[in-house]
């Protein structure tokens, strides 16, 4: 594309080069040469670019490098990462130099560069140096355990602790009930969760929930709403509720009292309803929501498992542990709990700015406020509608 732009000189290597290249001829030439000539590979042969610089791998770095500001509780360059990063997920084209990025919102300078330097040189030194960080990485270990947050894992690795067994032998630590569950089912829940399984999960659920109160209603939500490809998940949630005013949070702890009596639950925190509209609206922006929830970790047969369990060959076990979240909103608060949780963070982070910024109105997993008043929706397409926002399928909120 810009090859007139190009001294005479690098013009003869370039044409060298792609003549070599269609001609099927091995080309031997320093890829640090290349990049001096043309600037970036991907103009110079477009067909053979691709496979070597994907967005997951640009997506990939900049997630390594939000997770390490999490880390280090630098909130706002964490979202700024999380943010180039959504960003280009959503982008239906292949990103091969920077200026086909373009006008595109929230690619701050920093992670132009990073971009920059792997779309030129195929890797980024900040990346890298991120990686082999021992405390990265020992971070990185010790929050993939169930119920260990980023404050946890600093202490630890403050404490001198490196690896599990570190921890698991340290003196002075205490392990709550989450974190024991995190350990003792480690494999399973750090494997992903296949769709088979968490359709499985759906109708072991589904049996419960019918088992409790036949008209109550069921929804999928999270990461598996989303998904239409063969994406996996980390965990399957679910939305549950009924059409009788206030029997949602019994029917929940009927749910967990089933699954407990066919011996399925290998963990169950439950919490319980703090909801009430008289506190609404809330102006914290992140805030968890106040429905009754649970968070569980389920035993799930490979037997009710379509094609069987996901990566579980030769174990012998013939079931794996999954974790499953329930959450419970009144019958009113539906729509707006399935917008909430279906995500994915960074959409309801947006979504929730632009209500704000956009339209100087609140929303949450609760509610929607209009400067005065509540406004009522009982499917997620009222609630765009409210906004003067075209509906959106959940496919299309990945980023
Ligand atoms: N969510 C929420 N409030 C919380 C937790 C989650 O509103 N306290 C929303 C945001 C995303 C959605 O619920 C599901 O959360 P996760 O299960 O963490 O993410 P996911 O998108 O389902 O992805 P995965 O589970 O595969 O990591
Ligand atoms: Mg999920």
């Amino acid at each position: 594309r810009d090859v007139k732009n190009l001294p005479a000189m690098h013009v003869l290597g370039i044409s060298w080069f792609t003549d070599s290249m269609k001609e099927g001829k091995p080309v031997a030439v320093e890829t640090r040469h290349l990049i001096e000539v043309c600037g970036n590979l991907g103009d110079l042969c477009p067909a053979w670019w691709p496979e070597r610089i994907s967005l997951t791998h640009l997506c990939d770095a900049l997630e390594v490098l939000a997770e390490s500001y999490e880390f280090k509780e630098i909130p706002g360059r964490c979202l700024a990462f999380r943010r180039a990063s959504s960003v280009l997920k959503s982008l239906p084209w292949a990103v091969r130099c920077l200026r086909d990025t373009e006008g595109l919102p929230c690619l701050g300078e920093h992670s132009k560069a990073v971009m920059e330097e792997i779309l030129q040189s195929g890797h980024s030194f900040e990346v890298e140096k991120t990686l082999s960080d021992e405390k990265y990485q020992t971070l990185k270990l010790f929050t993939s355990v169930f119920g260990v947050g980023p404050k946890t894992a600093e202490k630890w690795y403050r404490g001198g602790l490196r690896s599990f067994s570190d921890v698991l032998a340290a003196p002075g630590i205490h392990l709550n009930r989450m974190q024991q569950s995190g350990f003792l089912h480690y494999g399973d829940i750090s494997r992903a969760v296949s769709k088979a399984e968490a359709r499985a999960l759906g109708n072991l659920i589904d049996e419960a929930v019918r088992a409790v109160t036949p008209d109550a209603v069921l929804a999928l939500t999270g990461g598996f709403r989303r998904y239409r490809g063969k994406e996996f998940g980390h965990d399957v949630d679910f939305i549950v509720t009924t059409r009788e005013p206030g029997k949602e949070e019994k029917l929940l702890t009927g749910i967990i009292e089933r699954l407990k009596q066919q011996g399925l639950l290998l963990y169950c925190e439950y919490n319980a309803s703090t909801f009430d509209m008289v506190k609404l609206p809330s102006h914290q922006f992140e805030a968890m929501d106040h429905f009754a929830k649970c968070f569980l970790i389920v035993r799930l047969e490979g037997g009710r498992v379509e094609g069987g369990l996901h990566g579980a060959e030769g174990d012998g076990r013939g079931w794996r542990a999954v974790r499953v979240d329930l959450v419970s909103p009144p019958m009113d608060r539906y729509a707006f709990a399935l917008l909430g949780w279906t995500g994915s963070r960074q959409f309801e982070r947006d979504l929730r700015r632009f209500a704000r910024a956009e339209r100087r109105m609140l929303l949450d997993n609760h509610t929607l406020y209009d400067k005065t008043k509540f406004l009522a929706a009982t499917t997620e397409k009222d609630i765009f509608a409210h906004l003067g926002l075209e509906y959106i399928e959940p496919w299309q909120r990945n980023a």
